[in-house]
């Protein structure tokens, strides 16, 4: 993997840049401790600022990586920090497959080699939660035009690991959900969407277990579920893949996924969100939830024609 172990940090991810740009943003003492674990787990990565941002206050470092989802490690929020410390993120390699002229093995160093950027993005969950994330990593056409798509393939099918030595949700019986290895998709051109990215890292550095190390996806505009964790498999296929939460409860939760805040969730409301750090479910103001989670003027037009009312 291609982490600068042995540049000193202040040269390339300054976490002075972080606390000040932290502590302008949120006006918050609070920032400095949210710094504090940064340096224990992950490593420092080369990137350069990327294309997209916001002015939106970040969320801090120790809401990102112990408010989080990946039910292989238990299905409460803290469940993945504190589940994941044997899960062995490298080695790693992804195989991309399927319909292309190209099949082709990635190594994990095949892509922190690519040109790293950094995508702040916010992140809204099905739950009706919302982040804003700092991600580190690369648009997901990059890999996908190496391996040459045919013009038969429509979709492309990702797979989360499958390890149960190393993942206690996966061994069963305590806390079995949901079927693995966790599985998504995404239509062609959403994948090849220039605001679509497989994140290596965030606040500067690799992933943590939790996020999904090594290697994620990030589609901003999309609920948080389609950003599946830990990949090892990208497959172009000719038809519309199966997903996992929409197998576990379809007439819950859809395919396409877009962030609609018109179209309700069949159990709570999707117009309002609550962003992590700014109070309680109880407590802070709700946040409007904006359609296509505010990535409107990008990615609409990718869905002219199709009815918005659909939450799928
Ligand atoms: N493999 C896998 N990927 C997953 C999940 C999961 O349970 N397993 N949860 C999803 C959900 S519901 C959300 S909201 C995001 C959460 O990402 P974060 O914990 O890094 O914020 O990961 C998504 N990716
Ligand atoms: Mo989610």
């Amino acid at each position: 993997m291609r982490i600068s172990t042995s540049i000193p940090s202040s040269e390339i991810t300054p976490e002075k840049f972080y606390f000040n740009r932290r502590a302008f943003l949120a006006g918050s003492l609070g920032a400095a401790a949210s710094l504090l674990p940064l340096s224990a787990a992950a490593s420092s990565l080369d990137y350069k600022p990327g294309p997209y941002g916001t002015d939106e206050a970040w969320s801090t470092f120790a809401d990102i990586t112990t408010y989080n989802n990946f039910y292989e490690f238990g299905t409460g929020k803290a469940d993945p920090s504190n589940n994941s410390a044997n899960f062995k993120p490298t080695p790693w390699t992804i195989s991309v497959d399927g319909l292309v002229s190209k099949p082709t093995t990635f190594d994990l160093d095949d892509l922190m080699a690519l040109e790293l950027e950094e995508r702040v993005y916010r992140m809204r969950c099905v739950e009706a939660w919302s982040m804003v994330i700092p991600w580190i990593g690369f648009p997901l056409s990059r890999i996908l035009d190496k391996v040459e798509p045919l013009g038969s393939a429509k979709y492309v099918a990702f797979e989360t690991v499958v390890r149960p030595e190393e993942i206690p949700g996966q061994r069963g019986r305590l806390f079995q959900t949901l079927d693995w290895p966790y599985v998504e998709g995404l239509r062609l051109d959403e994948a090849c969407h220039p605001l679509t990215i497989l994140a290596t890292g965030l606040y500067g550095r690799t992933l943590l277990n939790q996020n999904g190390a090594p290697v994620r996806l990030v589609v901003p505009w999309k609920y948080g579920f389609k950003g599946i964790k830990s990949i090892v498999r990208i497959t172009l296929v000719e038809n519309q893949p199966e997903t996992t939460w929409r197998n576990m409860a379809p007439q819950e939760y859809g395919f396409f996924a877009n962030v609609n805040p018109a179209v309700d969730h069949p159990r709570w409301s999707q117009a309002t969100e609550i962003r992590i750090g700014e109070g309680g479910f109880f407590g802070a103001a709700r946040r409007e939830t904006l359609p296509f989670n505010g990535y409107g003027d990008e990615v609409a037009s990718l869905y002219d024609g199709m009815d918005l009312r659909s939450f799928y």
